[in-house]
């Protein structure tokens, strides 16, 4: 049998990293208990083939359509089953990935230690009413937020940005988005006059047609040329170094499966 504790070596590593850094001193025990709960659990062989065969419909599926191999697939799956169990030992009722789950690993595992878009994020990912999320959706967000392509997260971050829904950055959603990154960056205190400069700059690099908005096209358009916008209005895709820690150790583990 596989040595499935080592998949959240790739959790245990980013752990320690998290546990580094000044955060809620409450919640980051809490995701460290909840760790260490997960690195106990190991499937045995019968569950572990079960588990398996009666995903293999799905993940066939998912492999059409996703940046991830087979056995990278099963891996995640096993790692989404092994966090469903988790939550389960305190919510017997509990029918997957719980969104709280999935944002402590983001937070952990992937860095995305601002919290201030992240029920943006979540809504992009999820616009469901549950409290879970599907195997499917899991698997699609670690496919866009490990190995999406360019277009795939321009289109991810605008869903984000896009608080109205209707396909256009006029300039109060622009401001609201840079004064809450100011917020998270820098505290509340200049935070309104360092977004009215922002918004200046930010406008004249993105708004392409001139029209005083940014639409899709404009956004689309300007991150094409220069990636370094794609994130302009606030974090919600991981950093680049988290998420390729997260897939060196990801990778090995498939392998040796
Ligand atoms: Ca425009």
């Amino acid at each position: 049998m596989p040595d499935f504790l080592k998949t959240f070596k790739v959790l245990m590593v980013s752990k320690q990293r998290f546990l580094q850094k000044k955060v809620n001193r409450q919640r980051r025990e809490n995701v460290a208990r909840s760790m260490a709960g997960q690195l106990d659990m190991s499937m045995d062989s019968m569950e572990e083939t079960r588990f398996r065969k009666r995903n293999q419909y799905l993940i066939h599926r998912l492999e059409k359509r996703l940046h991830f191999n087979y056995l990278e697939l099963e891996c995640l799956l096993i790692m989404y089953y092994k966090l469903q169990k988790e939550g389960q030992a305190s919510n017997p009722k509990q029918e997957g990935v719980t969104k709280i789950q999935f944002r402590d690993v983001l937070h952990c595992a992937l860095d995305m230690t601002d919290d201030s878009l992240m029920d943006r994020v979540f809504l992009a990912i999820d616009k469901g009413p549950s409290a879970c999320i599907s195997m499917e959706t899991w698997a699609t967000a670690l496919s866009l937020f490990l190995r999406g392509t360019l277009d795939e997260q321009i289109q991810f971050c605008f869903s984000v940005y896009d608080i109205m829904g209707d396909g256009i950055l006029a300039r109060d959603t622009i401001f609201q988005l840079l004064r809450t990154s100011m917020i998270s960056q820098s505290g509340e205190e200049d935070a309104e006059e360092s977004a009215r400069d922002m918004i200046e700059v930010i406008t004249k690099k993105m708004d392409i047609d001139r029209d005083g908005k940014i639409s899709f096209q404009d956004y689309r358009q300007s991150v094409t040329k220069n990636p370094m916008l794609l994130e302009a209005f606030g974090q919600c895709l991981p950093s680049r170094i988290a998420a390729y820690s997260f897939l060196c150790t990801f990778a090995e583990i498939a392998d040796t499966l």
